[in-house]
């Protein structure tokens, strides 16, 4: 098999062996995202036919009522999760509570729960801005054959078995880790297929570009404020660029490969911040880790924080390591 062109699919397969005690479940897991990811890029590509589709509330063309494209997303990941009956449990962001997973089989006995921000940064879809989906995958730690509880979704980001996300931007690419090392597949919507375009993806050890919301500038805490006047310093060894799409998920993937760091700090408007501990900032810190970067919240690591709630917000400092640890320097005073 010419090994430039290797699916998804086939990735995944020749990838199972890592799993010494893997049933080909967490293969099958990781299908059935790939499959929900290509009907919501085939969905989010139309967006921009709003006034042919019909606005999200209303009925299109056709008289179908329009979902926002956020709840369709959790409608599409939701099923292709449940109608394989590859977990016992799901959270999502656009869920208020997490779903025990009945299926017709007694899905209580499957191992993995998933959580998930269906589509991360959807209010830029109507300015045409690049979007994405969030995952994380857990095993559960409640008995196998029993409803699963809310513990089994309050664990530690470093008891991950999988994560990734996927970026609908000018291309549509799905990056994921198992825990051995982030890989990045583009997708050819021609015929559908996801391929092998970011093999080992790596975080460059320290890069230029800070993503930060500068506009809260005056709510942030003195330390971030401290760092973004170094950023903006004149010495000539700091040549800062400044890039914010508004889209974490376009921000940390941009930052992954040219080399930066995203920051959602805490402020007086948002004392926690504004991401998600369990669906966005956790998937998102062990890919991070996995490509040699670092995700903390400018003190601790968030892959070490203990969750308390389904929907908690912590802040997030993640990206080239030397450039967390320079922000951490100036939390610290
Ligand atoms: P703000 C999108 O809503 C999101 O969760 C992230 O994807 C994005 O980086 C951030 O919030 C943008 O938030 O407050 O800067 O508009």
């Amino acid at each position: 098999m010419n090994k430039k062109h290797i699916t998804l699919g086939e990735f995944i397969i020749d990838n199972q062996k890592h799993f010494k005690y893997s049933s080909g479940e967490l293969s099958r897991l990781i299908n059935s995202i790939r499959l929900a990811a290509k009907i919501v890029n085939h969905k989010v590509n139309k967006a921009g036919l709003v006034d042919i589709l019909g606005a999200a509330g209303e009925t299109n063309i056709q008289g179908e009522d329009q979902q926002k494209l956020d709840i369709y997303a959790n409608e599409v990941f939701k099923s292709a999760l449940i109608n394989r009956e590859i977990v016992c449990g799901i959270a999502s962001e656009e869920e208020d509570d997490f779903i025990i997973i009945q299926g017709k089989n007694n899905a209580h006995n499957n191992k993995y729960i998933v959580l998930m921000d269906p589509l991360d940064g959807s209010s830029n879809i109507d300015v045409n801005v690049s979007v994405g989906t969030i995952f994380s995958i857990y095993r559960r730690v409640t008995p196998l054959g029993m409803p699963v509880k809310k513990e089994d979704f309050l664990q530690k980001g470093s008891e991950q078995v999988a994560a990734g996300y996927i970026v609908y931007g000018t291309s549509t690419m799905l990056v994921y880790t198992a825990g051995h090392g982030v890989n990045g597949f583009t997708l050819n919507p021609a015929i559908g297929s996801f391929y092998l375009s970011h093999p080992n993806m790596q975080f460059p050890k320290t890069g230029n570009i800070f993503s930060i919301n500068e506009g809260n500038y005056a709510h942030f805490p003195q330390g971030v404020k401290n760092y973004i006047k170094y950023c903006q310093a004149e010495e000539e060894d700091r040549p800062y660029t400044f890039r914010y799409i508004g889209s974490m998920v376009s921000d940390f993937h941009r930052n992954m490969i040219r080399g930066g760091i995203y920051i959602y700090p805490s402020s007086s408007k948002a004392p926690k911040g504004k991401l998600r501990l369990l669906y966005e900032c956790n998937p998102i810190a062990f890919i991070t880790e996995q490509a040699g970067g670092k995700a903390t919240d400018g003190h601790q690591r968030i892959m070490d924080i203990q969750p308390t709630e389904l929907h908690e917000r912590v802040p997030i400092f993640c990206g080239s390591i030397k450039m967390v640890e320079k922000a951490e320097s100036f939390m610290k005073e």
